[in-house]
């Protein structure tokens, strides 16, 4: 089967909690808080690998964790950071944010780019000793993180996109000009996945793909038209091959504009790609009137025509010629920019906390609460200390007020009530 898409689970690694210890030896009156930091979350990366050509592997995996950071531990150890995922994907991959659509990162070959950061590592309690607080009894958990699901698409980039009705010799030609070897058959649909070949043109080169046959409807999805579409929708130019010799009784005039239609129909943009067209099959058969129509139409547009045969390799220089001299005049193809999804999704990691009045208490509640209570021992006089630190360092304390809560006014945190004291 042809695997263009597919949509896969990821998720950064949570950061490993802080650990509380008092260090004890024997003989030794005095220990000291030797709790370790937690290690980072591994983040998440795609990058793009040549030997994946196909988004086929991820139709059977569908989860890529990167590692967690484990706890830290007594005598000041701190956690190993969790490993980074790498997920490996072909050049041209598109990754959007399957929930909205928007691009999240566009893997060119060579890239490797991070798109969702490991939580980082709770502080272990060596860290909140000072002079008047020697034996702090707590430590900060590490930051936990959310997963995603992920789009991933496959838009090959190639330079010059060969289309055309199936069989009309698109492979054929790809065979003759590059190094590619695509399956070459006398029926239809011979073709289900695109193909790549390179040509050197002078101290250059340039990559063409040939993809499946189009036909009527293709647009809307017929014959998984826009499956194959999308490939060709970051080429540079389009070579558009149709069958001169009318072989299969076929009218080239009729083919040409029903394959036109398809495009426009799918894509404004892509109709509008600078095109050039050859007549293939010339070796048998000479032009019908519909094929001499079709060269007047397009002389007065002022798109190229070429009659070539590509089994018998006629007519390919000057076709690969003009694909040559009409690339260089063309910029290169632009990259997808990210839609600034990433910025977001690290925004959304942020924990946030709303604040309610119910009787008269201010109720502050929301997942940053629950994490600076999670460890908080409120029992431990240093650690309500540190707590209240908290709420000032994370602007509680001036959110409060700005709700109108004065001193003496009550303040619910979960379970935890206080006076509060400005
Ligand atoms: N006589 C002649 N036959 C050709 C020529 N080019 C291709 N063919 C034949 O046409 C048939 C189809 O060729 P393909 O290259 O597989 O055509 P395609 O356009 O890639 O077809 P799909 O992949 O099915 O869309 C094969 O039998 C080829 O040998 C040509 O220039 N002359
Ligand atoms: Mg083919």
């Amino acid at each position: 089967m042809f695997i263009d898409q597919a949509r896969i689970y990821i998720k950064p690694g949570d950061g490993g909690d802080g650990c509380v210890s008092l260090h004890r030896e024997k003989y030794v009156t005095q220990g000291g808080p030797d709790g370790g930091d937690g290690g980072h979350g591994g983040d998440v990366y795609f990058a793009a690998d040549e030997r994946v050509r196909t988004l086929l592997d991820f139709k059977y995996t569908k989860k890529y964790l990167a590692g967690n950071g484990e706890n830290g531990s007594k005598k000041n150890m701190r956690g190993k950071n969790g490993e980074d995922m790498v997920v490996h994907v072909p050049a041209g991959t598109v990754v959007k944010d399957a929930e909205t659509g928007k691009v999240v990162a566009d893997i060119r070959a060579g890239d490797m780019k991070k798109v969702l950061s490991g939580g980082s590592g709770g502080k272990g309690n060596a860290r909140f000793s000072s002079s008047t607080r020697q034996t702090p009894r707590f430590s900060t958990p590490g930051r936990r993180t959310k997963g995603r699901f992920v789009q991933l698409e496959l838009k090959t980039i190639a330079d010059v996109g060969l289309i055309g009705f199936p069989n009309v010799g698109k492979s054929t030609l790809l065979s003759v000009v590059t190094g590619a070897t695509p399956k070459i058959g006398n029926y239809h649909f011979t073709t289900l996945s695109p193909n790549l070949g390179v040509y050197a043109y002078g101290d250059t080169s340039f990559v063409m793909a040939d993809i499946p046959g189009l036909i009527q409807g293709a647009s809307e999805g017929v014959g998984l038209g826009h499956d194959f579409l999308r490939h060709i929708e970051r080429t540079r130019l389009l070579v558009h091959i149709l069958d001169g010799a009318e072989s299969e009784g076929r009218n080239v005039y009729q083919d040409y504009h029903d394959i036109r239609n398809e495009l426009k129909n799918y894509s404004e943009a892509l109709s509008k790609r600078p095109e050039i067209v050859a007549l293939n099959k010339a070796d048998i058969g000479a032009e019908s009137e519909n094929a001499e129509k079709l060269k007047k139409e397009l002389k007065k547009k002022g798109v190229p025509v070429f009659s070539i045969s590509a089994l018998n390799k006629a007519g390919l220089k000057d076709l690969m010629h003009a694909i040559g001299e009409k690339l260089a005049e063309l910029p290169e193809s632009e990259p997808i920019l990210p839609d600034g999804v990433i910025e977001e999704w690290a925004m959304e990691e942020e924990k946030s906390y709303d604040i309610t009045r119910q009787d008269g208490a201010f109720v502050v509640a929301g997942d940053l609460i629950d994490e600076i209570l999670f460890k908080i021992n409120p029992d431990d006089f240093a650690s309500m200390q540190h707590f209240q630190k908290l709420l000032v360092d994370f602007g509680i304390i001036k959110a409060l007020r700005k709700a109108g809560c004065k001193s003496g006014d009550t303040v619910v945190l979960n379970d935890v009530e206080f006076d509060f004291v400005d």
